[in-house]
């Protein structure tokens, strides 16, 4: 049996106690490494005096985990200057924003280097190596310049852009070339993959056929593998997280009273359009003043890469318009717009979820999103609330039954938000159950074992077993999405989606005589720190 290794950006050791999201990649990543056994390498997220000049894995069950510190001028250089200054704005069509500085360049290029070095003498020969996100993208070209001869593959987390802003950044062609290095590269969706194709066609005079591309000796596959969530598992923790009434949710909507919810769940990320929400809702607010007093905004933003000037702005600015708004619009007994600024637990989101009406997903451009996910995930089958979501996130390729607006439209996204709280019921549990069909059609099992599959070459043969048994069947009806994209969609031989509506569940939720914006229960569920992705 292969031995799977798993290189990521950050590395969350069970043994170190760090508090992570339950659930989530970090989470699916380590259910796949325990299944087949593995090693996960990566930054430790501190950092020390002198470079780690070697890794001492720990080992816990089957899976050893195997870290190393940056320095603190590594981290400005590799994580804070390259990735999060030069390629998060850049991958996110943000040009202006993007900051290219030579020495931070440098910085990234050197840590993937010394992360090609300590990891050699962990690999054994038939190791398959999974690399994950935009810190690590020249990784395999350094092992492969090291001798390194194993399957290598990579998985794209945010979008791709297309050649003309790609090629902007000085040294593209360079960079993008290292990544025929890879066996695989796995994107959201078929327009990253065409948008990465295309850059190496025409950056590097690269051959194409299909999903085939070549530039040098290796031939790399590039396909879409849109990423999912544990939908099982968030839906029972939404309906045992509105049952318990945890302590956050009781105290940050019960305020609200029998008003309307509307939410929205992002980091604080010029990606995530939270300024550009906010007066959205304040537009809504100002074309229909009859909702005024009857529904607020909870906008849930805890603060990521603080150290990044543009982040500390970012900050200061959706405060200055959540203020003005609710100077503006408020009355003295009704707040319209609350921002939240902490992480909450995964229990805890899952209760505000599906306490609201409508969730507000609105990136101004996002690899996938998988708050849109989890918002569907949690509702309550018979009485869903409804999700506006951006065109210009990944989960737009899967998820037309939502509302899809343009989030640079204030005027649309306004008047979206008026749609979603007139829909009738029926038309709310007819989008949710195909949403939901949807997104637990292509969970996070589904996810891994699909591109692990890919990676080995066991698509038909069985070199390496699939992490999750395939769900079974229960003859629910999946009608295929309208807007759904073939190209995103699930592998067509997946058997049908459980259904989203199960009966028993949906008979206790009734008898629990669950009722959307009324939040007076109570017990106590803890915020953790830093549950959002450490990106
Ligand atoms: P992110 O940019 O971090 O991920 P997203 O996909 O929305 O964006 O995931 C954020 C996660 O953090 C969600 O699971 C959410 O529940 C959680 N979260 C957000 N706010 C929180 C809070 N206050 N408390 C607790 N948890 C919170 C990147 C890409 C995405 C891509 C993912 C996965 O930018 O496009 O979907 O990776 O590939």
């Amino acid at each position: 049996m292969m031995r799977l290794v798993v290189v990521s950006n950050r590395v969350t050791m069970p043994e170190r106690g760090e508090k992570v999201a339950a659930g989530g990649l970090a989470v699916a990543l380590r259910s796949a490494l325990e299944k087949h056994g593995g090693l996960w390498f990566g930054w430790s997220g501190t950092t020390s005096a002198e470079p780690s000049s070697r890794v001492e894995p720990v080992r816990l069950g089957n899976v050893s985990y195997a870290v190393v510190d940056l320095t603190e001028a590594e981290r400005q250089s590799y994580y804070l200057g390259f990735s999060n200054r030069a390629l998060w704005p850049l991958m996110h069509y943000r040009l202006g924003l993007t900051d290219f500085d030579r020495s931070d360049y440098a910085g990234y290029l050197g840590v993937n280097r010394r992360f090609a070095k300590l990891l050699v003498p962990q690999l054994k020969p038939d190791d398959v190596i999974w690399i994950h996100d935009y810190h690590l993208i020249p990784l395999a070209a350094e092992l492969r310049r090291r001798g390194v001869t194993n399957r290598i593959g990579y998985f794209h987390h945010i979008p791709w852009p297309s050649a003309e802003v790609f090629g902007a950044l000085p040294f593209s062609a360079t960079l993008i070339s290292t990544m025929t290095a890879y066996d695989l590269v796995g994107m959201q969706t078929q327009t990253d993959a065409d948008n990465l194709i295309g850059g190496l066609v025409a950056l590097r005079g690269a051959h194409r056929d299909g999903e085939r591309v070549k530039a040098g000796p290796r031939e790399t596959v590039v396909r879409p593998f849109p990423i999912g969530i544990d939908v099982e598992s968030f839906r029972k923790l939404a309906v045992a997280s509105v049952r318990a009434a945890t302590q956050p949710i009781r105290a940050t909507t019960g305020p609200l009273g029998g008003r309307k919810l509307v939410i929205g769940v992002d980091r604080l990320d010029y990606s995530k359009g939270i300024v550009q929400r906010l007066e959205a809702f304040g537009q809504f607010l100002r074309s229909h003043p009859e909702h005024r007093g009857n529904v607020g905004l909870l906008q849930i933003a805890p603060p990521s890469r603080s150290d990044v000037p543009e982040y500390a702005e970012l900050d200061r600015q959706s405060d200055e318009v959540a203020g003005r708004l609710n100077a503006a619009l408020g009355e003295f007994d009704w707040t319209p717009i609350r921002v939240v600024k902490k992480a909450y637990s995964r229990s805890a989101l899952a209760g505000f979820y599906r306490r609201a009406q409508v969730g507000l997903v609105t990136p101004m451009r996002d690899g996938m999103n998988l708050v849109a996910k989890e918002y569907i995930a949690a509702q309550n089958p018979e009485d869903p609330g409804v999700l506006v979501l951006s065109r210009f996130a990944g989960a737009a390729h899967q998820m037309g039954e939502a509302l899809i607006v343009n989030p640079y439209d204030t005027h649309e996204v306004a008047e979206a938000i008026r749609t979603a709280l007139a829909m009738p019921q029926s038309e709310r549990v007819r989008r949710f159950e195909r949403l939901y069909a949807t997104i637990a059609a292509s969970d996070i099992g589904w996810w891994t074992s699909r591109y692990l599959a890919a990676l080995t070459g066991a698509e038909a043969a069985d070199k390496l077993a699939p992490p999750e048994p395939p769900r079974k069947a229960s003859g629910a009806t999946r009608k295929p999405a309208a807007r759904q994209r073939a190209t995103t969609r699930p592998a067509a031989k997946k058997p049908a989606a459980k259904t989203a509506i199960q009966p028993a569940q949906a008979a206790n939720d009734a008898a629990l005589g669950e009722k959307r914006g009324s939040f007076g229960q109570r017990a106590g569920s803890k915020p953790l720190p830093n549950a959002a992705s450490p990106r």
